[in-house]
C-alpha cells in the first residue's frame, strides 16, 4: 500500500512512534510518505520505500499566526494526487486530524477517495483537546475519521469521557522493536557515566510540566542517601533549567548529569539500572518501554496507561502521582541488592517483549486494509 503519514517530527513519543511505525510498514513492502515540517528525528532515508515531504509555511506579515493546518492540507492533497496515496495516517489529532479531513473533503472533489486513520496518542486528549478552545474541532475531526486508534485502554476511555464520540476508538499499543535491542550493545561503557560502585538511574522525557521533573530530582536525592548513585537527566524542554537550580538547592548537583537531547537513547539506557517516570499523567509511556526493553525496570506513578505497560513488583513499581518517599522507598528495594535488580532487569525484557513490533505493526495493516475497502463509506 502507499501510505502518507503526518506527525510531530521532534523528539516526543508520538513522532517517535509514528516513525518507527512508518519504517516497520516500509520493510514490510509498504510505500511510506511523511509528511510534516522537518525530517522526523528517528528518520533516516536510507530506503527506496520512504520518502520524506517537508511543509513550509511562507511567512506573511498580515497573520499574527502562520497558517500551519492550511499548508500541510494542501500538501496533503499534492502529495497524495501526485504519489497516488491510498491512505492517510495521522497522528496525534491537533491538528493533523482537522487538516487531514480538509485534505480528504478536496481530495473527493475531483473523485479521489482516501480513508484517513487518526491515532489518538495523550496530550492531545488529556490536556491540549479538551481545552474548550479547541474541544468541537477535535470532536469533529475524530468523528470524520474513518478509524480512530488510540495507543491505550486508558486513553480510549479518557477519550470517550471527555469527547462526545460517535464511532469507535481500537486500542493498538506502541511498540518497540526487540529485535534491535538484544543485538545492540554488549559493552555498555558505563564507567563513562559512574564509578564502579555506583547504580545509574535515568530519566528521559521533553521537559514538561507533565512529567513532574521535580520529583525525578527528589526521588533520585532519597535514593543517592543510601545507595552510591548517579542521575542521567536526558532530554529539554521547559522544566529544565528549574531541575539544575533544585539539584544545586539539594546539593546534588555533582551526583546529577544532565546530557540534552539524544540520538543515542539505547547507548544511555544499556547502562542504566533504573528509569524514573513518575508523571502526573501518561497515555502509554514509549520512555517506560524503551527503558524495559533494554533490561531497565521502571518506577514509575500510576497515572494514565503506565500500568498497561509497567507491571507492579514485576518490570518495577507503581506509585500514586507525587509520592515520592514510596517511589524512593520501592527503587532502593530493586537497586539495593544485586540479585534483585538481575531479577527486575531480566523481567523487564520479558515484559517488553508484549509490545514486540512483530505483534503490533500487522494489527495496523488490518485498520488500514478495512478501511481501504471500506473508503467509498462515508461519502
Ligand atoms: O509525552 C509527551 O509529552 C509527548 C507525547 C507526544 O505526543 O509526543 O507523548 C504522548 O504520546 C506517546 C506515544 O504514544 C505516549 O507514550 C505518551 O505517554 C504520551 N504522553 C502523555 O500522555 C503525556
Amino acid at each position: 500500500m502507499k501510505i502518507a503519514i503526518v506527525c510531530y517530527p521532534t523528539f516526543g513519543g508520538s513522532g517517535v512512534v509514528a516513525t518507527e511505525l512508518g519504517i516497520a510498514l516500509a520493510n514490510r513492502g509498504h510505500e511510506i510518505h511523511f509528511i510534516t515540517y522537518k525530517q522526523p528525528v528517528r528518520l533516516e532515508l536510507l530506503s527506496n520505500k520512504i520518502f520524506f515531504h517537508e511543509v513550509h509555511v511562507p511567512e506573511y506579515p498580515l497573520f499574527h499566526y502562520q497558517p500551519y493546518e492550511l499548508a500541510l492540507s494542501s500538501k496533503l492533497v499534492d502529495t497524495i494526487k501526485l504519489h497516488k496515496i491510498d491512505l492517510l495516517h495521522v497522528h496525534y489529532a491537533i491538528p493533523h486530524a482537522y487538516a487531514g479531513y480538509m485534505a480528504k473533503k478536496m481530495l473527493e472533489e475531483e473523485g479521489i477517495y482516501v480513508p484517513m486513520i487518526t491515532t489518538l496518542h495523550g496530550t492531545d486528549i488529556t490536556l491540549v483537546g479538551k481545552h474548550p478552545f479547541y474541544k468541537p474541532a477535535v470532536t469533529f475531526s475524530i468523528n470524520q475519521s474513518d478509524v480512530v486508534t488510540s495507543v491505550s485502554e486508558s486513553l480510549k476511555k479518557g477519550t470517550l469521557d471527555t469527547f462526545d464520540i460517535k464511532g469507535e476508538i481500537e486500542v493498538i499499543p506502541n511498540f518497540i522493536d526487540a529485535k534491535k535491542y538484544s543485538t545492540s550493545f554488549t559493552d555498555c561503557q558505563r564507567s563513562n557515566m559512574a564509578t564502579e560502585g555506583e547504580r545509574i538511574v535515568t530519566h528521559i522525557s521533553n521537559f514538561r510540566k507533565v512529567k513532574r521533573i521535580p520529583d525525578v530530582i527528589k526521588i533520585f536525592s532519597k535514593i543517592q542517601l543510601q545507595i552510591p548513585s548517579k542521575l542521567i537527566m536526558v532530554g529539554e524542554g521547559p522544566e529544565k533549567e528549574g531541575a539544575e537550580r533544585l539539584c544545586e538547592e539539594l546539593g546534588i548537583a555533582d551526583k546529577v548529569i544532565f546530557l540534552g537531547n539524544s540520538n543515542e537513547i539505547d547507548k544511555i539506557l544499556c547502562f542504566s539500572d533504573l528509569f524514573l517516570l513518575p508523571s502526573e499523567s501518561e497515555s502509554f509511556g514509549l520512555a517506560a518501554l524503551e527503558a524495559m526493553i533494554n533490561k531497565v525496570p521502571v518506577i514509575s506513578s500510576n497515572a494514565g496507561g503506565i500500568p498497561e505497560v509497567n507491571t507492579e513488583g514485576v518490570s518495577g513499581f507503581l506509585s500514586d502521582v507525587g509520592d515520592i518517599n514510596d517511589m524512593a522507598a520501592k527503587a532502593i528495594t530493586i537497586l539495593k541488592n544485586d540479585s534483585v535488580l538481575e531479577r527486575f532487569k531480566l523481567n523487564a525484557l520479558k515484559e517488553a517483549q508484549r509490545f514486540d513490533i512483530q505483534k503490533v505493526v500487522p494489527l495496523y495493516e488490518e485498520v488500514y486494509e478495512r478501511a481501504y475497502k471500506g473508503r467509498f463509506k462515508n461519502v
